[in-house]
């Protein structure tokens, strides 16, 4: 064993102390010195680091458990086994499997038509090289659809204006963003948007009161877009970084209701000609391929940048995500998994096509 004498001496030569003259100077007001700070960011960088990665694989396996129960997960499960032989029978069954988990036709047509051109052309040996690429080729759908949500500091408060029809999970997934926010440092404040039911100020309300997050409200009836204008300018006042604005939720056929949402969108702009910095809109990913229509409608009045596809779990069928990809591109911040505040997961296309589709399916 090496002893300590037998180690060359340069290798120590850092733990000497560096004379004060060369040794940068602490800061007279916090006695800290740049080195010190430089060490201190680092290690909170590689803490941040650390705590991404094992929340990427903690939701990995989340995504494996409840998507892989999925129509989807369950019709690919059988389909394999049934059919160890390349044939037109195993395409159609694989077409049949996504259309009747709302993968809807477009996409339906454009993952198998490819898959039948490559069996024609003699590009694999089994049926197993056929599932990789059907693998490869569902992972590539998402991969452009494949971006978090990312808090810039120089948008301070960040707005975040959620939207979508009644019912979709819209409050929920509001308590469970705030909750993940409060966890990594930032603050936040909350609007209470959806004025229609007073149950639903109330909902946020007593949320808020629970996690010690300030709601602004004006009650049953007010008007949607002065209690969101009013919110902006208090979360200003209080140097928040983070507001969230609720909304009531609205059918994409109600005229009306689908231009307030433009209103408000309208005020925040004159407070803050970047605000909202994200129009997140909640898609219930039961609701098939009304899906599609809904997103389509929204997408026209606030112009959405990010969505939130909930209720994946139970009996979700789970292939209107590669609908709703292959229709919009636009980024699938969050899937919802069920109904606890650790549920709502970062979208991760690896994990969720391996939950769909398990490499091993075809060894
Ligand atoms: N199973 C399941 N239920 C959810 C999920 N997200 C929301 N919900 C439920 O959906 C219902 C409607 O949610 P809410 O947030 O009030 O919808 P809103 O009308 O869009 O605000 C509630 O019972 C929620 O608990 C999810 O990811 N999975
Ligand atoms: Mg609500």
């Amino acid at each position: 064993m090496a002893t300590l004498s037998a180690i060359p001496a340069p290798m120590f030569e850092f733990l000497k102390k560096k004379p004060a003259s060369v040794r940068p100077a602490p800061d007279v007001k916090t006695g800290f010195s740049p080195d010190d700070l430089t060490r201190a960011f680092t290690a909170v960088q590689e803490e941040k680091a650390a705590r991404a990665e094992a929340e990427r694989i903690e939701a990995a396996a989340a995504i494996r458990e409840t998507v892989g129960g999925s129509l989807l997960a369950r019709s690919f499960g059988g389909l394999f086994a049934r059919h160890p032989r390349l044939d037109d029978d195993l395409l159609d069954e694989i077409e049949t499997a996504l259309l009747s988990a709302d993968v809807g036709v477009p996409a339906s047509a454009a993952l198998v038509g490819q898959l039948r051109r490559r069996m024609q052309a003699r590009e694999f040996a089994d049926s197993r090289a056929l599932m990789v690429a059907l693998r490869i080729e569902l992972l590539a759908m998402l991969a452009p659809v494949s971006k978090p949500l990312v808090i810039d500091p120089p948008n301070k408060p960040f707005v975040i204006l959620t939207v979508g029809v009644n019912g979709v999970g819209k409050t929920t997934t509001i308590g469970k963003l705030a909750r993940r926010f409060q966890e990594d440092g930032h603050s936040l404040m909350l609007a209470a948007g959806d004025t229609f039911r007073a149950a639903a100020v109330e909902q946020l309300q007593i949320w808020g009161e629970r996690n010690n997050v300030v709601v602004v409200a004006q009650g049953q009836n007010a008007d949607a877009a002065s209690v969101t204008f009013d919110a902006l300018q208090s979360a200003r006042a209080r140097d928040v970084d983070i507001l969230i604005a609720d909304t009531a939720g609205r059918l994409h056929t109600q005229a009306g209701l689908m231009a307030e949402l433009g209103k408000i969108r309208r005020v925040l702009a004159k407070l803050d000609p970047d605000a909202p910095h994200e129009v997140l809109m909640v898609i219930d990913g039961t609701t098939g391929q009304n899906a599609i229509n809904q997103l389509r409608a929204f997408h026209q009045a606030v112009n959405v940048t990010g969505l939130v596809v909930t209720k994946l779990d139970g009996t979700a069928k789970g292939g209107v995500v590669f609908a709703l990809a292959r229709e919009f591109a636009l980024p699938i911040r969050f899937i919802g998994l069920g109904e606890k505040p650790e549920d709502l997961r970062v979208f991760d296309p690896e994990a969720f096509v391996d939950a769909l589709l398990p490499q091993a399916l075809g060894e």
